[in-house]
């Protein structure tokens, strides 16, 4: 039996804010104790482990509940392994991630789970579940899925983008969707009209428009917008809930707002990216742009306002990283003189806490949606919660230590991801997970990374929660 006792710490959960001390039993919190305290004492003294966190908050490690580790993409595959990917979560206090299985085109939803979990198995320095990309629906695949959900594997992404690849036409999607209002699992879409945008590629390349930054004038904002109001019309007809992806633009989010207030359960999560950058990046010189290439693609600047709002006002419930690296040299470099041959895709899986603590500095959410959005609420909506996204006796001890006032500036020459540059170069941010448990190992602290390869095992997840 292993105990520690986190001392002394803000203990910050969605829902409450309060000095105490936590206690952990082997992999998980087995209470939370007023500091000084009779248990809290004597549990310090019986305790291998203190850590005091005075100064510090005490929240749940974050949940990624988006994430592209080795991916294949555009003749190229994601540059961060489940191993590299999965340590550099834990540097920036992340501790659970979903990354995305993907359905080979003609093979069984199986064969592509299989492949996922071999990458994954042994190699991950965190917790980790599973999506299914269904890729190619047919009657095969639409009965696998039944036999995922009660793998735990409970959410399916399907993409109205990429024709000829990832892309399902609105057929499939409603067949899908029906599939999942039978057995509880949730359709995650990623909202582009692709078929209207291959157009637009088209006649940009053929008049010469060919940098970076035409990336994201052919992804038209109201191609977005258009393809999210489809995706919940769908969802409605099936009578399906729907969660869509790494929502850009402003105009997509009101009409999920739209179908929230009608009380649908939709649900969409935005990324740091729209949050933080946009198309002055993709508009970069000497295709330093080709490092802001990502679908969704960024939006101008005023967008960001809209999305500040819609987490505020819980239209966008959930924020996840979309984290799909490629290197400049050597992959991104694989669309010079043709943006669509950039494959799409940025780092982030590192930086997602501290860029959302630096909002609630900044005055856009408070601390305790700081904690909500990343990892309270994607907990819930992919059946994580109780045992993840949360602090409370039983839970599991997945716990930063986060230091409010650690100033430090993003680069690559200091981040953990298997990248050549970071999309946040010289970005001054306060605030730095310090110590992090994962189900009750402290795998980072003071800068030292102490976990190892396979310390994370796989999560088979419950049906989300829905409600509210
Ligand atoms: N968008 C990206 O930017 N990369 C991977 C897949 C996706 O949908
Ligand atoms: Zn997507
Ligand atoms: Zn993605």
């Amino acid at each position: 039996m292993t105990r520690i006792a986190i001392r002394n710490g803000l203990v910050i959960t969605a829902t409450d804010e309060t000095y105490a001390d936590v206690l952990v039993q082997d992999e998980r919190v087995a209470a939370i104790a007023a500091p000084g305290s009779d248990p809290a004492v004597s549990w310090a003294d019986g305790a291998d482990q203190v850590l005091d966190a005075d100064g510090c908050y005490v929240i749940p490690g974050g949940v990624d509940a988006h994430t592209h580790m080795e991916m294949p993409f555009g003749g190229t595959v994601a540059s961060d392994s489940f191993e590299t990917g999965t340590r550099a979560a834990a540097w920036g206090g992340t501790t659970t991630i979903v990354d995305f299985a993907i359905q080979p085109r003609g093979g069984a939803l199986r064969e592509g789970l299989d492949t996922w979990h071999a990458k994954a198995e042994g190699n991950c320095a965190v917790d980790y579940g599973f999506h299914m990309i269904i890729s190619d629906v047919g009657e095969g695949p639409l009965k696998e899925m039944d036999g995922l959900v009660d793998e735990g594997v409970t959410s399916f992404k399907l993409f109205m983008a990429y024709p000829g690849n990832l892309y399902s036409d609105d057929g499939q999607i409603l067949r899908a969707m029906q599939r999942a209002e039978g057995n509880g699992a949730l359709i995650m879409m990623h909202a582009e009209n692709g078929l209207a945008i291959d157009v637009l590629v088209e006649q940009a390349l053929a008049a010469g428009r060919t940098d970076p930054r035409y990336h994201g004038d052919v992804r038209h904002v109201l191609l977005e917008a258009e393809a999210t109001h489809r995706a919940i019309q769908l969802a409605r007809v099936a009578g399906a809930p729907l969660y869509i992806v790494h929502v850009s633009a402003g105009e997509a989010v009101a009409h999920v707002a739209h179908a929230r207030d009608d009380g649908l359960p939709v649900y969409a999560e935005t990324c740091p990216q729209y949050l933080f950058l946009s198309v002055d990046d993709l508009a970069r010189p000497d295709f330093e742009g080709a490092k802001y290439v990502c679908s969704t693609p960024l939006r101008p600047a005023e967008q960001q306002a809209r999305l500040w709002r819609g987490l505020r006002t819980d239209d966008l419930s959930v924020v996840s990283t979309d984290h799909c690296p490629f290197c400049f040299v050597g992959q991104k470099d694989l669309g010079r003189g043709d943006f669509s041959k950039i494959p799409n895709g940025i780092p982030g899986v590192e930086t997602r806490l501290d860029l959302l603590h630096q909002a609630v500095l900044d005055g856009h959410i408070g601390r305790r949606r700081w904690v909500e959005l990343a990892s309270t609420a994607p907990a819930r909506l992919f059946g994580l919660h109780p045992r993840k996204g949360t602090i409370a006796p039983g839970a599991d001890a997945d716990l930063v230590v986060y230091d409010p006032a650690a100033e430090h500036v993003l680069s690559a020459e200091t981040h953990h991801m298997n990248v050549d540059y970071s999309a946040y170069e010289g970005c001054r941010v306060t605030g730095r997970a310090r110590t992090v448990l994962s189900r009750g190992r402290v795998i980072v602290d003071g800068g030292r990374y102490l976990g190892r390869a396979g310390d994370g095992g796989f999560v088979a997840r419950g049906i989300g929660s829905y409600a509210g």
